[in-house]
């Protein structure tokens, strides 16, 4: 697992090279949206149920086939891991979001991922249907303006709606 920083000299120290100005200037563009980054943590977290099923409740009215008898999410055990899962995917979109690199989702959660629906027979398709929810929701409420000091987020948001992106690619 990588940060922002430990993946720079990581790739750097690889080559035996100093920190070009490059990688300094993008590092120092980390480290000047640092407590944005932490709201924006925070905001997904704190919001984290709500954003889950709220995603649920539209993936469900779009495909009502899920929810209905033979469907993936049907029966209370596979609604919860449903719920479950979608959970897990934006808890490692906070860490990436925290850390500024997307290893930490990639490595822990999304590899393999694919596979495992697969064999499990979950529709991967649907899987990324929720994701992009997710996406919606949680970018309207990071971005929201009430009660914060207006600032320019858009990379934060674009870094943001990546991962979202990432993770609902590593399924689709
Ligand atoms: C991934 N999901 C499921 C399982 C695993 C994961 C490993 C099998 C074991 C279990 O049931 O707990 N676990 C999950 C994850 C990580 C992990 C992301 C990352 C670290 O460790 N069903 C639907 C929707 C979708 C869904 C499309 C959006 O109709 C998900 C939610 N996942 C779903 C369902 C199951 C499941 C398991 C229904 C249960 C499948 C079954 O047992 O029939």
């Amino acid at each position: 697992m990588f940060d922002a920083y430990t993946k720079v000299v990581s790739q750097a120290d690889a080559r035996g090279d100093f920190l070009s100005n490059d990688q300094l200037d993008a590092l120092g563009r980390v480290t000047g949206d640092g407590l944005k980054r932490i709201d924006a943590v925070n905001r997904m977290t704190g919001s984290a149920s709500s954003i889950v099923s709220s995603a649920a409740r539209g993936l469900f009215a779009e495909q009502p086939q899920l929810i209905a008898p033979g469907g993936n999410a049907y029966t209370n055990r596979r609604m919860a891991a449903c719920l479950r899962d979608m959970e897990i995917i934006l808890r490692y979109v906070t860490y990436a979001t925290f850390i500024g690199d997307a290893s930490v989702l990639n490595d822990r959660c999304l590899n393999g991922l694919r596979e495992t629906y697969s064999a499990l027979g979950v529709p991967g398709a649907s899987v990324a249907a929720g994701v992009e929810k997710m996406k919606a929701t949680a970018l309207s409420i990071v971005m929201d303006e009430a009660g914060i000091t207006k600032g320019d987020c858009s990379s934060l948001r674009s870094e943001i709606a990546n991962y979202f992106d990432l993770a609902a690619a590593a399924v689709a």
